[in-house]
């Protein structure tokens, strides 16, 4: 995202100088950086939360949407991108619009269902993706639409009971039971009654009588069923309404989340994780943010004793994190807390990688639990160039150095070869970050990093300042594990 990258590099060099000194805290909303992000639709599975997620395209000035992200946290501050995979081509008979949908899983498949132009009729109608893996890829469960009836915004609930519910619609509301395969309905199309008392009184607007406006969010917690939705417009606020059954009598319960932000639309995602229940939303908070232009972020809250939801500001702190970090196993390169000047793609090795990184760009990690120390960092690695290296600092993206590793030019951005060198002074519980320095233009790819652990005592043996490692190639692939190996025989000061 030029826009984006330009502006951050701008602001890392500016605040550079400043952070090194006072360390302040660096917001972590929203969620990702390097693109925009929209309509974000959250799913706990197994100790992770799943961000499924539209993509607005840069510069965009309608909701030209082609494709459908997402990412991926077990600490809810570090994210995972893992990509776009499912997108208007994973439908053959829809022609725009990858809007606002939600993934539920049934039995090990993931359900997608989002709403797209049905080419042949020119109506939104609901198709449904399918998955064996929450990170895909997906392809279409049906091979048609799964309805239509030119309304969107589909979210997806499966209840105690075992039945699951498909409700959607703007400017009505709607609901189907989904029969066991997820990929059928039984009962017809049924509608919700919107009265006020169900969906709160909007002024003005005769043909609208109630607030609701799109975007429903429907869950069941504690026996209650909720629905979060988009309310009034434009621009919208975050309004919610609870009943005792899934199809109601629904009872307005009032404001979540006021008007905020620069994005006149707003479209929430609730979900519990470990022991916490968050709060996603989008605004336009990125720079060349607005409308079309947003983002997703995420607050934590408590539900009210009595089960009612606390009204909720957008913030650029986040929620703190839900867990460590663990800098011991294979992380990825595109797992980022916060990135600044850089971007993810597709990578020859699997999954995606860090790319297009300048001189000064970074990637923040949050809470990496360092514990005794860490001694070596491994990072698998690219470049076209030579003289470039990455910086593994804490306290800010200019604070202080624990290790750089050197990065040769290994003859191509998908040409990969592992390096490792000493690192020093990282205990503890802290933020991590990983910068890449160099001369003009893109320095390297990075696909994956991983430290070893030691004692603190060893490793400051190992790494004397600003200490340079010699690179380790493993032309065979990544390589696992290096517990065991003598640090010297890797990695030597200069
Ligand atoms: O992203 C396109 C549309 O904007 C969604 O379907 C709506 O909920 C609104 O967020």
């Amino acid at each position: 995202m030029v826009t984006t990258r330009r502006f951050w590099t701008r602001i890392a060099v500016v605040a550079g100088l400043l952070l090194a000194v006072t360390a302040p805290a660096r917001a972590d909303n929203p969620v990702v950086q390097h693109i925009y992000t929209a309509d974000p639709a959250p799913m706990v599975h197994n100790g992770r939360v799943y961000l499924y997620t539209g993509h607005d395209e840069d510069g965009s000035t309608w909701f030209t949407m082609k494709e459908w992200r997402v990412f991926s946290s077990a600490d809810m501050v570090n994210w995972t991108d893992h990509g776009s995979p499912m997108s208007l081509a994973t439908f053959s008979w829809a022609s725009k619009d990858a809007w606002a949908g939600q993934t539920v899983e049934r039995n090990g498949k993931f359900y997608w269902y989002v709403p797209v132009v049905n080419r042949a009729t020119g109506r939104m109608a609901i198709g449904v993706g399918v998955s064996d893996s929450p990170t895909g890829p997906f392809r279409d469960a049906i091979g048609r639409p799964l309805l239509e009836n030119g309304e969107i915004d589909p979210s997806v609930m499966i209840d105690s009971s075992g039945q699951a519910y498909l409700y959607w619609g703007n400017p009505n509301l709607w609901y189907v039971r989904l029969n066991p395969d997820m990929i059928s309905f039984s009962g017809g199309i049924n509608q919700i009654p919107l009265t006020t008392a169900g969906y709160g009184t909007r002024t003005g607007d005769a043909k609208r009588p109630t607030l609701y406006e799109e975007a429903p969010w429907v869950y069941q917690r504690n026996g209650q069923y909720y629905n979060v939705f988009a309310a009034k417009c434009c621009s919208e606020f975050i309004a919610y309404s609870t009943a005792p059954g899934p199809t109601g009598p629904w009872t307005y319960r009032g404001t979540v989340m006021p008007t905020q932000g620069s994005a006149f639309t707003n479209h929430a995602g609730v979900v519990d994780f470990k022991g916490s229940s968050y709060f996603f939303y989008h605004n336009g908070a990125l720079p060349g943010g607005g409308g079309f232009t947003r983002s997703v972020a995420v607050e934590k809250f408590n539900y009210n004793s009595d089960g009612t939801i606390p009204q909720l500001t957008m913030s650029t702190a986040g929620p703190p994190p839900a867990d460590t970090l663990n800098p011991y196993t294979r992380q990825e390169g595109e797992t980022i807390a916060w990135g600044s000047g850089v971007e993810t793609e597709v990578s020859g090795e699997g999954g995606l990688n860090l790319s297009h990184t300048n001189n000064g760009d970074y990637v923040k990690l949050k809470n990496v639990a360092f514990g005794n120390g860490a001694t070596t960092f491994t990072a698998r690695v690219a470049s076209t160039v030579a003289g470039s290296s990455v910086e593994v600092r804490s306290g800010g993206p200019t604070g202080t150095l624990a290790g750089r590793c050197s990065v040769p030019n290994t003859g191509g951005w998908q040409t990969w070869t592992t390096v490792t060198c000493p690192v020093s002074g990282l205990t503890g519980t802290r933020d991590l970050y990983l910068r890449f320095s160099g001369g003009s233009g893109y320095l390297l790819n990075l696909n994956w990093w991983q430290f070893t652990a030691g004692t603190a005592a060893a490793a400051s043996n190992q790494t004397t300042g600003d200490a340079m490692c010699t690179p380790v190639t493993t032309p065979g692939g990544p390589r696992a594990a290096l517990d065991g190996d003598p640090a010297g025989s890797k990695c030597a000061a200069s």
